[in-house]
């Protein structure tokens, strides 16, 4: 009994109470949406306003690239005819330099052929004088020679051989015997002088002045008999003996030199004295 009381008087306090709870419920429920909707709206405005700087700000700098962009075009447009113009002129200049550069050319050509025409020339002047110079060359030896020749008959660079009727004549300087005296001479291809002649025997006794000489005579193979070194016998022709000479002094008196006065005498052949060769007059 009790406990049937105590459900109905639950029941009815639940249904006294209830509707207060439901509407206090959906109050909130109303208020959290309205919130909502207002942060929403909010939000919305926020971001709406953020999109509009955005937007702006892209405009702006839409127009600035815009602007860069028409300001490049201009400057390259500027520059492609700068270019243009340069090439132009590049073009022009490379005509004229191509113009110079041919009449440059045919100039070189010109004086090329010139110098090689005054070659050739100089060429030949230079040939013309080379052999006159030769040719005077030679005229001014052959003068020379036959100069030096009329003056020098023995060489020009002979003074130790003199001249005289036709042949050379080497007084020495220094004494030996006349085998050696003889030799020396041969050296010099020439041989001990002969004495054939009362002007040649003048000649050498005025060049020995009284010095002792040999000359080319000696009775060596055969004694008495003198001949002359070329095979001659001198007892045939021309002589010019000391008085009392030849002596054959000791039976060893062989060879012949002048003496005193250019008088001939026969001594010892290693006797030692100067001697005079005699060879012809060099060709
Ligand atoms: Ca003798
Ligand atoms: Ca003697």
């Amino acid at each position: 009994m009790d406990m049937e009381r105590l459900q109905d008087e639950l029941r009815m306090f639940k249904d006294r109470h209830f509707p207060q709870q439901r509407l206090r419920s959906s109050l909130t429920v109303y208020v959290l949406l309205a919130l909502s909707y207002l942060l929403i709206i909010i939000l919305f405005v926020v971001s709406l306003s953020r999109v509009s700087v955005l937007s702006s700000q892209l405009s702006e700098q839409r127009s600035e690239l815009k602007q860069n962009h028409s300001s490049n075009e201009f400057k390259l447009s500027v520059l492609s005819s700068q270019l243009s113009e340069l090439r132009s002129e590049l073009k022009q200049n490379h005509s004229s330099n191509e113009f110079k550069l041919s009449v440059l050319s045919s100039q070189l050509s010109e004086q090329r052929s010139e110098l090689k025409q005054n070659h050739s020339s100089n060429e030949f002047k230079l040939s013309v004088l080379s052999s006159q110079l030769s040719e005077l060359r030679s005229e001014l030896k052959w003068n020379r020679s036959s100069n030096e020749f009329k003056l020098f008959p023995c060489g020009p660079e002979a003074r130790e051989w003199e001249y005289f009727s036709g042949k050379c004549y080497y007084f020495s300087l220094r004494v030996t015997s006349w085998q050696t005296a003889k030799a020396l001479c041969e050296e010099k291809h020439a041989q001990l002088a002969i004495i054939n002649s009362h002007a040649k025997q003048n000649f050498i006794m005025y060049r020995t002045r009284d010095k002792r000489f040999w000359i080319g005579l000696s009775d060596q193979n055969a004694e008495g008999e003198w001949k002359w070194i070329d095979g001659s016998d001198s007892t045939a022709g021309f002589t010019y003996w000391k008085e009392g000479e030849p002596s054959d002094s000791n039976h060893n008196e062989d060879c012949a030199h002048v003496w005193t006065y250019g008088e001939w005498n026969d001594v010892h052949c290693t006797y030692e004295c100067y001697y005079i060769c005699e060879k012809p007059v060099p060709l």
